[in-house]
Parts: structure tokens; C-alpha cells; sequence
């Protein structure tokens, strides 16, 4: 069996996004497999064989087909621990999975594009409703957050943690929505200095964007 480990990725996508700064994190060289989303490649029948919920990310690992990108980054944890992204301890472990899931599971679901293409469609939504929705759930997302940011350092402390995987995909979201970003100063911070990181640098949007 080949040990190629192969990123079925969207270099827009935010949750394919976190996948790839944790492959990188984990110093995991990746071939990535492009599903272009607007031109529908998530819905046709091969990807959808490989993936049934017809979404990006799915990860090829181990002889594994992953999918559910949360779900990934835990199986990447667990099979190659350093550096860990999810603490050990207990309540470390779940207040960093607490945070991830304000972003995973509480906001991005709701922003994605089958929702905004929904709203569209059977609602009638206009560009400046869709952009109502959209930065209202992320403000609701980073007020959460913004109050139990830390001062200093990251989300993780010194390194990287699962919850700072989540924010700079979801900035970076937001960014792109021109959402102003001046309530949320300690996540606006903690962005930066993880956009500095190698490991976030090279999974950006812009970096892996095909020509
Ligand atoms: N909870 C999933 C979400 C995956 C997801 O929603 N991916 C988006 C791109 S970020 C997608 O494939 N969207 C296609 C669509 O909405 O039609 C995960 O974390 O992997």
C-alpha cells in the first residue's frame, strides 16, 4: 500500500484549510487533490463515493479514507503526537475542543456555501442579506471567543493548538466578507501572530491557490 497521504482540498475551503496547517504542523507532506467547489466537483459522483456528504475535506491517510475535518486533525493527533494539538489532560482537552467548536460547529455549518446558496434560492436572500447572515454568526462566534481569549501568547500558549487552527481560517473568512474586525482585538492578535507561522503561511488560501 502506498504511503502517499492525499488531500482531497479546496484552497478556499476554511475546513480544508485547518487540515492543511495541521499536515504541515505535523511536518506531513501531502499531495493535494483539487475539488474545485464552483464548478460543483464536491457533487459529482466520484468525489461523492469517496465522500458521501459530498464535502471538502477528505484525507487519505494510513489506508483510511477521513473525512469531517475535526475528526481528521484528532486522527492526526493520535497517530503522529508531535506536536500535540489537542491537549492530553482532560480539561485542557476540552476546553481547546470548546473553542474549536465556536468555529467548527457553531459557525462555519451555518456560513457555509450550500447554506448561503440556500438562503438564496428558497428565501430570496440579496447579496446584502447574505452578508447579514453571514457577519452576524461570526460576530456571535468571536464574541464568544474574544472573552476567553488570552492577553498573551496564542490560544495554545507557546504552540499551536486546535482552537488556533480553527480562528485563522475563520478570520481569514471573515476578512474576505469585509467584516469589520476592531471588536476582537485579542483575536485579531493571535491571527497575526499565527499567520507568521510557517506551518499557517504555506496552507493559506493564497499560497496553495492554483494558478
Ligand atoms: N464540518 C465539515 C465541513 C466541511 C465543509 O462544509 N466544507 C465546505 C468547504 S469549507 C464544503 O465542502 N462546502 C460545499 C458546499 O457547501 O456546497 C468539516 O469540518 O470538514
Amino acid at each position: 500500500m502506498s504511503g502517499e497521504i492525499v488531500l482531497y482540498d479546496y484552497w478556499r475551503s476554511s475546513a480544508a484549510y485547518r487540515v492543511r496547517i495541521a499536515l504541515n504542523l505535523k511536518g506531513l507532506a501531502y499531495r493535494s487533490v483539487p475539488v474545485d467547489l464552483t464548478k460543483g466537483e464536491h457533487a459529482a459522483a466520484d468525489y461523492v463515493a469517496l465522500n458521501p456528504q459530498g464535502l471538502v475535506p477528505a484525507l487519505l491517510i494510513g489506508g483510511h479514507l477521513l473525512t469531517q475535518s475535526l475528526a481528521i486533525i484528532d486522527y492526526l493527533d493520535a497517530a503522529h503526537p508531535a506536536p500535540r494539538l489537542i491537549p492530553a489532560d482532560p480539561a485542557g482537552r476540552a476546553e481547546t475542543l470548546a473553542r474549536a467548536l465556536v468555529i467548527a460547529a457553531d459557525v462555519h455549518p451555518i456560513n457555509n456555501l450550500r447554506v448561503l446558496t440556500y438562503l438564496r434560492r428558497e428565501f430570496g436572500a440579496d447579496d446584502e442579506a447574505v452578508n447579514r447572515w453571514y457577519h452576524h454568526w461570526i460576530a456571535e462566534g468571536f464574541n464568544a471567543l474574544e472573552g476567553g481569549a488570552p492577553d498573551h501568547g496564542l490560544f495554545g500558549g507557546a504552540a499551536p493548538d486546535l482552537a488556533d487552527i480553527c480562528l485563522v481560517p475563520q478570520m481569514a473568512n471573515a476578512r474576505r466578507f469585509d467584516l469589520p474586525l476592531g471588536p476582537w482585538p485579542r483575536l485579531v492578535r493571535i491571527d497575526a501572530a499565527l499567520r507568521a507561522l510557517p506551518a499557517f503561511a504555506a496552507a493559506a488560501p493564497d499560497a496553495v491557490r492554483p494558478d
